[in-house]
């Protein structure tokens, strides 16, 4: 029996920080005590003295795509090496999104997603199912899936006509199959025909710089989408329905009219949305704009260019807002990185060709830390985005999101007195031949990182391994109004 104590440490929950020791017992916390309470074990325990940092539940990043494939290529972080990222970001377990596209059978989706995970990962691992072809089929598979293979929740996606674009009667049909078993559609939410009328004419024109993706997917087409949604679950019978990288300041109002009514509708956003603009980004000159090209895209700072007069104020003030106010309850990252080389190059000459995504799971909880540094978030409410409500949203709590006896000891004591600098040859652990976060200095650093109680990351080494990381059968949302 191993037994580590982490003292003298803050333990942050969802309600407060308290001084307080934590015991672990070989993978579970066992005991949380007053500072000194466990003075006792000490000679026999692996010490891990907190003295002056955080201890915070283990991030959970519930939206990443490892080895997507996407774009005539596949997202570059395989489950080992995104894996291992994320332990380096202070996170110990992902739920990563298991594909079918149409035409293909949704539960060979998820095994060919077992055999890629599987003995791969450093940390915990769970899935959730993309449906690419809403079918007889695919809907019987769906309450299979939420019955018997702990995958509770199904994405959808309005936007990417031919790729995994749903129709509205499909969306429809797929909500009332989740009503019926109790699962959650997650939902991307951008309308995607309408979008591809915009990009033919964009190219027409000749406009092939990355930052036309961005001018393409305006915001208005995001908050629409998120309302028709929305109605849809309505009709559904209130079906959960759970919001992806929400990236425009007006989607989060369709959200808090919903919970106005009562309804079980939630949402995310991701880092990049609430700290990158795409006047940084995308349209930088020549094609380095690449890098961030992802759906929905990084916004302009103040509004969409083309459609001045419907915004009339920045995104990212909303976003943070709707973090504070729950309109937006988690953060996550839309994992989904590719490197310029070969794979952002893709898309050289026509930007609708750019493999769609950002490699963030390192940083998540480095950057949104960075907002309870800037006054945008309470130590409270950081926990509660990263860890405690992804866990309740899918069916992993307790044993995930907090810190608390019986929980797996998935503990990340984190150093807020020094800082982190991002960047290829500074903290960058993806397999990514640039960050998106290049020559960022945020405050405070990822200091030790437990993962079901073994240490994977300490005194800036990464000291897991492998296949450590265990997958994670959910139950149905524990978060439903
Ligand atoms: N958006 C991305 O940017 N990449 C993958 C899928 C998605 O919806
Ligand atoms: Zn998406
Ligand atoms: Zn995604």
């Amino acid at each position: 029996m191993a037994t580590t104590l982490i003292k003298n440490g803050q333990v942050i929950s969802t309600t407060g920080v308290i001084a307080q020791d934590v015991l672990i017992t070989d993978e579970t916390i066992t005991a949380l005590g007053a500072p000194g309470y466990f003075a006792g074990v000490e000679g026999n325990a692996r010490v891990v003295d907190a003295a002056g940092k955080y201890v915070i539940p283990g991030g959970i990043d519930v939206h990443t795509h490892m080895e997507l494939p996407f774009g005539g290529t596949f997202a570059s972080d395989t489950f080992e090496t995104g894996t291992r990222a994320a332990a380096w970001g202070g996170v110990t377990t992902i739920v990563d999104m298991a594909v079918q596209r149409y035409g293909e059978n949704v539960s060979e989706g998820l095994a060919q997603w077992h055999r890629k995970a599987e003995g791969q990962c450093a940390i915990d691992y769970a899935f959730h199912q993309i449906i690419g072809g809403v079918d007889e089929q695919s809907l019987k598979d769906l309450k299979y899936l939420t019955e018997h293979e702990g995958v509770t929740s199904f994405k959808l996606f309005m936007a990417y006509p031919g790729v995994f674009y749903s129709d509205d009667g499909q969306i429809l049909r797929a909500m009332l199959a989740a009503a019926d078993c109790g699962a959650v559609i997650m939902m991307h939410a951008e309308n995607g025909m309408a979008i591809d009328v915009l990009v033919q004419q964009a190219l027409a024109r000749g406009e092939t710089d990355p930052k036309y993706h961005s001018y393409t997917r305006p915001s208005p087409l995001e908050a629409e989408a998120t309302h028709r949604a929305i109605v849809l679950s309505h009709i559904a019978g209130n079906v959960p329905l759970y919001l992806v990288h929400m990236s425009a300041g007006d989607a989060p109002n369709e959200v808090a009219a919903a919970h106005h009514h009562g309804r079980n509708v939630f949402a995310e956003t991701c880092p990049q949305y609430l700290w990158l603009t795409l006047e940084e980004t995308l349209a930088k000159p020549g094609f380095e704009g690449a890098k961030w090209v992802a759906s929905p895209p990084i916004r302009s700072k103040d509004h969409d260019p083309h459609f001045i007069g419907q915004m009339g104020h920045g995104h990212q003030g909303d976003l943070w807002k709707g973090l504070r106010m729950n309109e937006l309850a988690v953060v996550s990252t839309d994992h989904c990185p590719f490197c310029m080389k070969d794979q952002k190059e893709l898309g050289l000459g026509n930007f609708a060709a750019i493999p769609n995504g950002i490699g963030g799971v390192e940083h998540r909880m480095e950057l949104i830390y960075q907002g309870v540094v800037a006054g945008e978030l309470s130590l409270q409410r950081w926990v509660e985005t990263c860890s405690t409500t992804p866990a309740r949203m899918f069916g992993m709590y307790p044993k995930k999101g907090v810190i608390a006896p019986g929980s797996d000891a998935d503990v990340v004591v984190w150093d807020p007195n020094t800082k982190t600098k991002i960047g290829i040859d500074d903290k960058h652990h993806m397999n990514m031949d640039h960050s998106s976060w290049e020559g960022w200095v945020i405050d405070g650093k990822v200091d030790t990182v437990l993962s079901r109680g073994a240490v994977v990351i300490e005194n800036d080494q990464y000291t897991g391994r492998k296949g450590h990381g265990q997958y994670v059968r959910r139950g149905l949302s524990q978060y439903l109004v």
